[in-house]
């Protein structure tokens, strides 16, 4: 039997269309399941929209839209989104679908209970609607939420908590011992640090009459749980937990890498192993936190109103080679700033005068010089690439594709095998021969980054033929 390998990304708020942020979590996430899908794992990828936030219910008023529709036409757009950059999941998870995901809020929820961790408290506190959380005035500047730019609103109600901080020491030895392991180490260590502080007890319920969307609390109408509670379990109801057909949960969890962005480590790395402690559940193997993508030295967000629009840069360059960027210019572990002109740039020096150039260069010479096409045999990835992705640094093993491109560019200048075949046919020949089995091995490692375009040189390489017109056109 095969391995399975369940890779999961955030699911995202379906309160405006997706950027380059959110389409590079989903990104990385693929191009993992794309690899681990080479090595024969049983993969499932999982993706998804957070739908139950008074955000959205925000947005299709100011849009003039009834939420539903709002919904339907945004998550439409994220599905279309995801099927330009290839995105090959397995499940689209919508937190409003009361058949798929409900349920297994709902188990979720008397699991806590039956661990006597939900109490409920009357409660007071500073609400940020767009942080969707409860915030503390030590976080507000101006009395206003620096990252949301409004002011909270001042809340007083009774709550169902959930008895986090009883799991604190639990959740830091699980961290401590490599059983939840946090990639890479400054978030590890932030988290640890975190912990080392103490975590407090958290709400976990909001009142039904105060938030017009949300999955009432099992046996009190009069509450809803509260989006953390709801949003988190996502990774468990898609497999079937809560329902009665649960068989992709007992085959996939726990899961093997969750995806995430930096501003949601201590919801992933703290509220929900605690969860899962308190439901007696495994926990997720590997959390890979990554930074932001920043635009002019700021977090590309919404509020911020500096996002680049993954589509326009897809129509004019290709998913692919959208995706081939965000893997190889994008840290998966610090924050990256990106400009249209760099990824300009980058296209034509990585694809382009790179990786499309060799390909014609190499499939020419053969074309010209080869009777017939190579046997490829199952030649070897570099031992460096597979580390590379074991260890996560996606953008190490794309940049090991970029290095071999080059010394197989030196290597065409330094043995000129066009001439060398004229004055010495055997010699020629075999250095050609060489240059198509290493660009195979480039095809082979460009699979999970450019599906396409692997599958394009491996086909060329087969039938010995160079490509009709370049595989990267260059851009002015
Ligand atoms: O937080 N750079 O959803 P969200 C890199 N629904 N990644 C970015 C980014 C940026 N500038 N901006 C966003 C939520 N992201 C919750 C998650 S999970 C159970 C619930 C990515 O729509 C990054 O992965 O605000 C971040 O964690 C996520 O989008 C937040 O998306």
């Amino acid at each position: 039997m095969s391995k399975t390998f369940y890779i999961t990304t955030p699911i995202f708020y379906p309160n405006a269309n997706l950027h380059m942020g959110h389409a590079y979590s989903t990104t990385l996430a693929d191009i993992i399941a794309r690899y681990r899908r080479l090595l024969n794992d049983d993969v499932y990828l999982l993706t998804g929209a957070d739908e139950n936030t008074e955000k959205v219910v925000r947005a299709a008023s100011a849009a003039n839209i009834e939420p539903q529709g709002y919904l339907d036409g945004i998550v439409q757009n994220f599905k279309t989104l995801f099927q330009k950059l290839h995105i090959s999941y397995d499940q689209f998870i919508r937190t409003s679908d009361e058949k798929v995901h409900w349920p297994g809020a709902q188990a979720m929820w008397q699991r806590l209970v039956d661990a006597g961790d939900i109490e409920k408290r009357s409660y007071q506190g500073l609400y940020c609607v767009g942080h969707e959380a409860f915030i503390t005035e030590k976080e507000l500047m101006n009395g206003i939420c620096p990252e949301h730019g409004e002011a909270p609103q001042q809340i007083s109600e009774e709550n169902y908590f959930f008895r986090l901080s009883k799991y604190t020491h639990l959740v830091r030895g699980k961290i401590q011992r490599g059983e939840l392991e946090i990639i890479p180490e400054t978030r590890r260590n932030e988290i640890l640090a975190l912990l080392e502080r103490g975590l407090e007890d958290v709400s976990f319920s909001r009142p039904s009459h105060k938030v017009s969307v949300g999955i009432p609390v099992p046996g009190d109408a009069s509450q809803k749980i509260y989006v953390w509670c709801d949003a988190l379990v996502n990774y468990i109801s898609a497999l079937g937990f809560g329902r009665v057909d649960d068989t992709l949960f007992k085959q996939f969890w726990p899961a093997d890498v969750h995806i995430i962005g930096k501003d949601i480590l201590r919801f992933h790395a703290a509220i929900w192993p605690a969860m899962l402690l308190s439901a007696k559940l495994p926990l997720p193997k590997r959390l890979l936190v990554h930074g932001f993508i920043t635009s002019g030295g700021k977090k590309m967000s919404k509020t911020l109103g500096n996002v680049i629009d993954p589509s326009v840069l897809i129509s004019e360059y290709g998913g692919e080679a959208v995706r081939f960027f965000l893997a190889r210019h994008v840290s998966p572990f610090e924050d990256s700033d990106f400009t249209p002109t760099s990824f300009k740039d980058a296209y034509n020096a990585d694809l382009a005068n790179g990786i499309g150039n060799l390909a014609s260069r190499i499939l020419k010479m053969a074309e010209d010089h080869l009777e017939e096409p190579i046997t490829i045999e199952e030649n070897l990835i570099p031992e460096a690439y597979t580390h590379a992705f074991d260890t996560l640094n996606i953008q190490r093993a794309a940049e090991i594709i970029s290095e071999t491109v080059a010394r197989l560019d030196r290597r065409i200048q330094e043995t000129q095998p066009f001439k060398l075949v004229k004055t010495d046919s055997e010699k020629g020949k075999a250095v050609i021969t060489e240059l198509v089995v290493d660009l195979y091995t480039v095809g082979r490692m460009l699979n999970p980054f450019m599906p396409e375009t692997s599958k394009k040189i491996k086909e060329l390489i087969k039938g010995n033929r160079m490509p009709s017109e370049p595989l990267f056109p260059r851009k002015a």
